[in-house]
């Protein structure tokens, strides 16, 4: 069974975590080591489309999934990002929450992150010769799994 983000058909080995509402894969194109993305399994485009038991799913598994990628990324700290809606910068019509792993120094201006988000994934910094290969994402996913087991 593939797992739907947005237009893509994500497959099960890029995915490190399934709960009742949601799933968490990995990053074809990742800003940061272990930047990954946490989605409800119902394809909605827009946060307020969430109903509350989807937005308390959705957040517990960040958090888990925030834990788990700070830890084995060796980070200090996180961001977590959500662009909700085109004009806030979402390519993917799906909602999902990047999980980003950091620490000291990972970028001259902190807040760098966000225009390295913002372009990571536009146009013509987004080309299939840029994305990993399906087998290091499968690999780094079958590593994150191994902590929720
Ligand atoms: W958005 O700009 O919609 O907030 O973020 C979309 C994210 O999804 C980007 O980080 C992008 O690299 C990632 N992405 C898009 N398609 C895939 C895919 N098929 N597999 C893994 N990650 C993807």
């Amino acid at each position: 069974m593939s797992f739907r983000f947005g237009q893509h058909l994500i497959k099960p080995s890029v995915v490190f975590l399934k709960t009742e509402l949601s799933f968490a894969l990995v990053n074809r194109k990742p800003v940061v080591p272990g930047h990954v993305l946490v989605c409800p399994l119902r394809p909605v485009e827009r946060f307020r489309d969430l109903r509350p038991d989807e937005v308390a799913d959705l957040f517990q598994a960040t958090q888990r999934v925030g834990m788990v990628v700070e830890k084995h990324f060796q980070g200090t700290s996180l961001t977590f990002s959500m662009q909700d809606g085109p004009e806030a910068g979402q390519t993917v019509k799906h909602v999902h929450v990047h999980v980003l792993p950091r620490k000291a120094g990972d970028f001259h201006r902190n807040d760098s992150i966000y225009d390295e988000l913002q372009r990571h994934d536009k146009a013509e910094e987004d080309t299939p010769a840029l994305w990993r290969s399906e087998e290091e994402m499968a690999a780094e996913a079958a590593t994150l799994r191994a902590y929720f087991q």
